[in-house]
């Protein structure tokens, strides 16, 4: 692929309102922007999507920075690979890390494609000219959380997942579904109930929801698969989901009949279009989950949930969500509820250089 340099910026915003969930609330966002340049000139985007701390995976901006810089980036530098899915092959000897490998692959799957004159989606094969937006609400309040409801859908989302748990799950979704008797309404609870709670969640299937999205343990698959048999709302797996052997035995077991495909949880582009392909084939929906991510990160998920299989409105939103401005030009927009895929080369989104700049917190570069 011609690599010259790979360039690591670790990058920082706050969020223009704090994101909450059972397990914590994140206020600012720290990320990784990685840089492949070729030999021309030519520059390919990545972003690694892990949190400054350890609270949705293992992984953390400081042991993404680790192992880019001490064992990824010198994998590539010893040996020079012709398609980004020889990356793929090449990260197999290092374990999980999954985030780490996906911010300098998904580098490497922009560059490939501008270096072929083609928007990644169509490299993936992706066919969608337009694809569903979806948003999530995760307020500390009620109150604020159907304030926030209300705002998005006159923005004009046409999906909405709240964040649930135990002391905010039934009252508040009746509520919400008796506000909106039609809306696609997704419930993401990260891992709040275990299967003592099954009353609550078979409570839960009279509501009419599309979804129910990591109700038990974050590496679970087995006590979903027993949980499925009690509950008619379909289960999607976000958390426990972090292989391409992991969905095919979810799959197998009965633990799920969703899957939620993020590229930083699954290690890269390459790994989640296996899963895509994999459940596409059985016919089992997938949708593309968010990581509060910047723009970077942003448009690989456009490019990405091109695909065929992905049906479902995915957690992918307007740049405005998060940021009083992205790092990208033009910002991710939506309108009526859909965002276009773009047509020019690569991810299709420029750097916005300037913004970008005034986020730079460390910086590290990479000869070859
Ligand atoms: O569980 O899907 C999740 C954000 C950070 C970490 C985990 C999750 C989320 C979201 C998506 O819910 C938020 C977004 O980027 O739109
Ligand atoms: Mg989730």
């Amino acid at each position: 692929m011609n690599i010259a340099s790979v360039e690591l910026l670790v990058i920082k915003m706050p969020l223009k309102q704090p994101f909450v969930t059972h397990l914590g609330e994140v206020k600012e966002r720290e990320g990784i922007i990685v840089k492949a340049l070729d030999k021309e000139g030519i520059a390919g985007y990545g972003e690694g999507v892990a949190f400054s701390s350890p609270w949705y995976t293992e992984e953390t901006v400081t042991t993404s920075m680790h192992m880019l810089s001490d064992f990824l980036i010198p994998l590539l530098q010893k040996e020079p690979i012709g398609h980004p899915w020889q990356a793929a092959r090449l990260f197999h000897s290092i374990r999980r890390n999954n985030m780490a490998k996906a911010a300098i692959e998904t580098a490497l799957w922009d560059l490939y494609a501008k270096q072929h004159r083609q928007p990644l989606a169509e490299t993936l094969g992706g066919t969608a000219k337009f694809i569903p937006s979806g948003v999530v609400v995760a307020a500390h309040s009620m109150t604020k959380a159907r304030e926030q409801i209300e705002q998005y859908l006159a923005e004009g989302y046409k999906r909405i997942k709240v964040k649930i748990n135990p002391d905010m799950d039934y009252t508040f979704l009746s509520e919400v579904r008796r506000l909106y008797p039609e809306l696609p309404i997704l419930a993401d609870a990260n891992s709040a109930y275990t299967l003592k709670d099954v009353d609550r969640l078979m409570a839960l299937d009279e509501l009419n929801l599309l979804m129910i999205e990591q109700p038990l343990a974050h590496d679970d698959l087995i006590e979903h698969a027993i949980l499925q048999k009690q509950i008619q709302t379909p289960i999607c797996l976000d958390e426990s989901i972090v292989s391409y052997e992991d969905a095919r035995k979810a799959i197998e077991y009965g633990s799920c009949k969703v899957i939620n495909i993020k590229v930083g949880r699954v290690g890269g582009v390459y790994e989640a279009k296996r899963i895509h392909d994999y459940c596409y084939e059985k016919g089992i929906p997938v949708w593309c989950g968010g990581m509060i991510e910047f723009g970077v990160s942003r448009a690989h998920n456009i490019a990405l949930a091109s695909l065929p299989g992905f049906m479902i409105p995915g957690d992918i939103s307007a740049s405005s969500r998060f940021w009083d401005e992205d790092i990208i030009s033009p910002e991710v927009t939506v309108e009526n509820g859909m965002i276009t895929v773009p047509k020019s080369p690569g991810i299709g989104y420029e750097l916005n250089s300037k913004r970008l700049e005034q986020t730079i917190t460390h910086k590290r570069t990479f000869k070859f």
